[in-house]
């Protein structure tokens, strides 16, 4: 069923504390957690508990908890300090996604100006 944890998803995971992570700030609907793989000094993921294969479908199951996405990414971005910051929502492989529940990651803290990513 939509949003259902699934077995096999890391981020489900995370959620549950199955999981480590550097968790950063709980939402109501949403956690916060620190990017293994930075790209910048700030690289948060913003993800919701429930289980939606993007952010997309998140939007479409739940558009209350997508919003709560991107607020509680705006207040990752301000704990961080950052005036300045990038989301990025990649959907699809082609795209670059490579976990397949929802998640913005929020970058910054270097200068984002000369590329997309
Ligand atoms: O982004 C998926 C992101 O998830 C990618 O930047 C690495 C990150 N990742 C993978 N495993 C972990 C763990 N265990 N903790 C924290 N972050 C993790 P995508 O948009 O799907 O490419």
């Amino acid at each position: 069923m939509a949003g259902e944890p699934q077995a096999d998803c890391l981020f489900c995971k995370i959620v549950a504390g199955e999981i480590p992570a550097t968790v950063v700030r709980k939402g109501e609907h949403t956690l916060a957690f620190r990017d293994i793989h930075p790209q910048a000094p700030t690289h948060i993921l913003v993800v919701p508990h429930a289980h939606h294969p993007n952010a997309a479908a998140l939007a479409a199951a739940e558009p209350l908890v997508a919003a709560e996405l991107l607020t509680e990414a705006a207040a990752v971005a301000a704990g961080e300090g950052l005036s300045d910051y990038r989301l990025i929502f990649n959907t699809g492989a082609g795209a670059g996604q490579t976990v397949f529940h929802a998640h913005v990651h929020v970058l910054g803290g270097r200068p984002l100006r000369e590329g997309m990513v």
